[in-house]
């Protein structure tokens, strides 16, 4: 039997949990790791609302990144529930990557998940995110105050949207995974499926366009998906739920400007992710009060009974 070095180099693979207080940049971390757009991103604090898998497949390891809603005090059933995601991913995964925003100081909401690794034994490297918004001289001062806080694993400042060190920070990932086997198929990007990331592009273009009082009131359900073959295209037919008539003047806008730009916006993303045609129709309902409606939560596909 032939011994070469191929084989006495062994496969590796794990579970990484990125963990960190909204908007620190998680899901564009995610995005640009895997290389296609998994998982919603915006400027809105609290924009991923469910666990997100990506999986990055190299010739001698697999990597899969479990994208997390920011961990932040609750203030309703739908934040309890992602605060629940959040923390539950911790215990088991092989790594966590607690990533912190270079523009913001150490603050109470970084000691809230601090006081959370206390509790686990899994290694945590520091993800200090954003460096391409601070001087390079200032970056060793929020190392140093880090580094008294706890004891990280590695600390890797990073810029998550530009690309500078995420080569280096895989390739410390890649060191202590441990030896394992290949979970997903090597052209399988994420756990979630189409339908569930196509919902989440079209909630990703209402939370671009309207303002503050809109977006954390909006879930999307996919009614319909259906491929014409004499058309070669697929429709969607996809509803925005609001929790108020003011909301949905909003989505709509004027002689139905809004939903027209949503839906114009999503459908450019769609057809990028699906490799299609798509004719998109949007519509339009109110649902009063659901994100502290648990069962309506799970219609929205919420489901707790998943984590
Ligand atoms: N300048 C700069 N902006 C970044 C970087 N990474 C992310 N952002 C921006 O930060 C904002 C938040 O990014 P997200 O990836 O949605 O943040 P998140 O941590 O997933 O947020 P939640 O899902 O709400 O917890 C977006 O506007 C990103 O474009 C970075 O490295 N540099
Ligand atoms: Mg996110």
């Amino acid at each position: 039997m032939l011994n070469n070095a191929a084989e006495t180099k062994k496969f590796k693979s794990g579970f990484i949990s990125i963990i960190g207080r909204p908007n620190v940049g998680k899901s564009t971390f995610l995005n640009r790791v895997i290389g296609q757009k998994i998982a919603i991103m915006s400027d809105k604090p609290q924009t991923t609302r469910n666990k997100i898998q990506g999986v990055l497949t190299l010739a001698d390891a697999q990597m899969i990144f479990i994208d997390t809603p920011g961990i932040h005090k609750p203030k309703h059933k739908l934040g309890d529930f992602m605060m629940k995601v959040a923390q539950n991913t911790l215990k088991e995964v092989d790594l966590i990557l607690f990533m912190v925003n270079a523009q913001e100081g150490f603050g109470r909401g970084e000691e809230f998940i601090l006081e959370k690794f206390k509790a686990i034994q899994t290694p945590v490297f520091l993800v200090i995110n954003k460096i391409d918004q601070i001087h390079p001289d200032d970056l060793l001062p929020i190392i140093e105050s880090y580094k008294e806080k706890y004891s990280f694993q590695e600390i890797v400042p990073i810029s998550a949207l530009e690309g500078n060190n995420v080569e280096r920070l895989l390739s410390q990932i890649k060191e202590i995974l441990p030896e394992g086997p290949q979970y997903y198929p090597a052209d399988q990007v994420t756990d979630h499926p189409e339908r569930f990331i196509i919902t989440e592009l079209i909630r990703e273009k209402a939370l671009h366009l309207t303002r503050e009082e809109i977006p954390h009131s909006i879930a999307v359900v996919l009614d319909k998906m259906e491929h014409q073959q004499d058309k070669d295209l697929i429709h969607i037919m996809a509803t925005v739920i609001v929790e108020r008539d003011s909301q949905k003047g909003i989505i709509i806008g004027k002689q139905g400007s809004m939903l027209k730009e949503i839906g114009k916006r999503a459908r450019t993303d769609i057809e990028n992710l699906l490799g299609s045609k798509v004719f998109l129709e949007l519509w339009v309902k109110v649902q009063k009060d659901w994100r502290n409606k648990m069962s309506q939560l799970r219609d929205y596909g919420f489901n707790e009974d998943e984590y």
